[in-house]
């Protein structure tokens, strides 16, 4: 690489970090270096109802077959973490809801801070660029691409943690039709012989490292799993409402991190104002109006009413969650039917 097209990287770089990512790197859009994990991963079935997952699997092993004039992918990790650190003190729903969720719908936040890292790139490079902002939801292995462009290394919780810090961060992944010499090299694992996220995780979600059978994930149950939960995954599962933060919370990297105060990502006032009792008690309408921007919309109403049951029943709200048990077991949606069915069977001393 020339010392000019050395400066042209560099300059992108700087670009993504003022487009709002604390690092930001470049990887090549090249086939995955990993796709046999993928492939044993589906064919084990441990996306289970994420039907989307199989369905793009081609896509995501080479983005190329459906991004066909990318060249480079530009990739922008943006902490999350919000104060308070310890989440049994913070505020009404959010000690139920896992941190990425705290904060506005991420996947706006981060497109927006990709266009922009964009229009930086198209007046660094000069002349119109052909473009993609990815965050989440499309075909791309984003931890892949984060590991290859060089800011992060994949833990054992499959989870990227950053070169100098946490797992607490999102991935932005910015497709370019430009041809740019990666500058930093992939991080090796860095665990050791560390296997704290293995022997946390609640329902035994690990086949081993690396290796997360989503069915068992209390992520996947209480935010992209529809109707009914198993009943011994149910006694399990603690007191979160959405998403879940224990495969982090153990990790020694995470320790020592402190709350990236980014306002887009501060805990929104309608999660903070509102607690389980509330939610059981609610109507769709209130629930959509307290979820209003938030990432918790994901999981519908049913799913969160659902969650409800369970984390109330963890949280020691037996009254409550019996109350409202009673109230929905002719529920419409499966799931809030076999949660009731569940509360009303379980122990009312259930150990927290
Ligand atoms: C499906 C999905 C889920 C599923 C499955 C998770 C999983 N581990 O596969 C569920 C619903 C359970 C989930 C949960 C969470 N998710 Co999610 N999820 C995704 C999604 C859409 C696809 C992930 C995927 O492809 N899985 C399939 C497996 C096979 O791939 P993989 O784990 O990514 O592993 C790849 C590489 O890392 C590599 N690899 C794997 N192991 C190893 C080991 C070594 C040594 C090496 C070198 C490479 C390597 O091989 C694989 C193929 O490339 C991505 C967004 C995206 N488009 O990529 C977000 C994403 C991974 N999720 C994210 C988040 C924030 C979460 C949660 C923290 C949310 C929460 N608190 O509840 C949890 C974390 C749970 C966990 N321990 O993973 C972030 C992760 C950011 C980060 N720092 O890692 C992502 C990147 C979204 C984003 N844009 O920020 N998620
Ligand atoms: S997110 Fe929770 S349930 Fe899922 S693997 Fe991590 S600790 Fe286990
Ligand atoms: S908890 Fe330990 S094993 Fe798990 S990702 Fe962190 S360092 Fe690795």
């Amino acid at each position: 690489m020339s010392l000019a097209d050395r400066t042209l990287v560099e300059r992108l770089l700087v670009a993504g970090r003022r487009a709002g990512f604390v690092d930001t790197g470049i990887a090549p859009c090249e086939p995955s270096r990993f796709a046999d994990r993928l492939d044993a991963w589906l064919a084990r079935g441990a996306h289970g109802s994420m039907a989307w997952m199989a369905r793009t699997a081609d896509v995501r092993k080479d983005l190329r077959r459906k991004w066909t004039w990318a060249r480079s992918a530009l990739v922008g990790v943006a902490p999350y973490l919000a104060a308070p650190r310890d989440r049994t003190r913070a505020p009404g729903l959010l000690r139920h809801v896992a941190r990425y969720a705290w904060g506005r719908e991420y996947h706006d936040v981060l497109r927006a801070r990709l266009r922009d890292w964009a229009a930086r790139a198209e007046q660094i490079l000069g002349g119109p660029l052909r473009t993609a902002a990815l965050v989440d939801t499309s075909a791309v292995l984003e931890r892949e691409l984060a590991l290859r462009a060089g800011v992060g290394w994949i833990g054992r919780n499959t989870c990227l943690i950053g070169e100098r810090g946490d797992s607490w961060r999102f991935i932005g992944v910015l497709l370019v039709d430009r041809e740019l010499a990666p500058e930093r090299e992939p991080l090796a694992e860095r665990c050791g012989s560390c296997r704290a996220c293995l022997d946390a995780c609640p329902t035994d979600a690990f086949d081993g490292p690396f290796e997360l059978d989503a069915r068992r994930c209390i992520s996947y149950l209480t935010i992209e799993h529809r109707g009914a939960i198993a009943p011994e995954l149910m006694d399990a599962m603690g007191d979160w409402l959405f998403g879940c933060d224990v495969c982090q919370e153990v990790c020694p990297w995470n320790r020592r991190v402190g709350p990236a105060d980014d306002p887009a990502f501060a805990p929104l006032p309608g999660l903070a104002g509102v607690d389980l009792r509330a939610l059981l008690a609610a109507d769709e309408d209130e629930i959509r109006a307290w979820t209003r921007g938030s990432p918790l919309r994901r999981a519908r109403p049913a799913g969160l009413l659902r969650n409800a049951l369970i984390a109330a029943v963890h949280a020691g709200l037996h009254d409550d969650a019996r109350r409202a048990a009673r109230r929905l077991l002719d529920h419409e949606d499966e799931g809030v039917r076999a949660a009731a069915q569940w509360v009303l069977a379980s122990p009312t001393q259930r150990r927290r």
